[in-house]
């Protein structure tokens, strides 16, 4: 599976001073530009972007190199049809009954509601599913260690890789999101993580006119 078959050199790039910021601003400059979207196009993606993004998620660092992730990409209009219905009943319940004044406040300003039509427009969803577990060749169960953490930053390299690669993505989180695994036939020892909606804008789409805080208010240096 995963276990280290030894240790071998390090492959890393040593880059100059000057390379280094031109690379850390330009990067930043390019992510600055990356907006949830709530609109797409139809128009399908391609596979090969999709499968790189995710070999490219693949990569993140996870608790005792488990890599405890399942990316399910659902390009299937029948199955993005049957997530959709399931994702509209939680969010009907969501925005009706379960969510406090205090959150329907704070989600306001962005327009949403119960209904989900990108979850039938969009091309691609991908499903990522946190697995508690991981089960060996011969069924035994191996532990995994900081789930949340790893998958977490296996889904920000993935929307990271989405967005340089030209596409636009929305994480989705329709809770409880139990109907995922069920709708996906995923084993009961993962657990339905998010739901990342990925595709081409719709043509003219407009977002929510917000901004990020600061370097000063996010960060320390000491
Ligand atoms: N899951 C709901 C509500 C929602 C919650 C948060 I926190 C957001 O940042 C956005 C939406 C929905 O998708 O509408």
């Amino acid at each position: 599976m995963t276990e280290s078959k030894g240790f071998i050199p390090l492959d890393f790039l040593l880059q100059d001073e000057k390379s280094m910021q031109q690379e850390a601003l330009e990067f930043y400059r390019n992510m600055s530009r990356r907006r949830s979207v709530r609109d797409f196009s139809s128009q399908p993606v391609p596979q090969a972007v999709l499968e790189n993004a995710i070999r490219a998620a693949g990569t993140a660092p996870s608790g005792a190199t488990m890599q405890p992730w399942h990316f399910v990409v659902v390009q299937d209009p029948g199955i993005k049809k049957r997530i959709r219905e399931a994702a509209e009943i939680e969010e009907r319940e969501l925005y009706a009954h379960r969510a406090s004044d205090e959150w329907l406040q704070a989600l306001a300003p962005l327009g949403t509601d119960a209904n989900k039509p990108f979850l039938e427009t969009a091309p691609a969803l991908i499903a990522i599913f946190l697995k508690k577990f991981t089960l060996d060749a011969d069924g035994k169960k191996h532990k995994n260690y900081y789930t949340a953490e790893s998958v977490g930053i296996a889904t920000g390299i993935l929307i990271t890789a989405l967005h340089r690669a030209g596409l636009a993505t929305l994480t989705h989180t329709p809770s409880p999101m139990k109907f995922l695994g069920e709708i996906l036939e995923r084993p009961a020892h993962e657990r339905a993580y998010m739901l990342l909606v990925c595709g081409y804008p719709a043509a003219d789409v407009s977002v929510p006119d917000i901004e990020r805080r600061s370097l000063d208010e996010i960060a320390t240096f000491r």
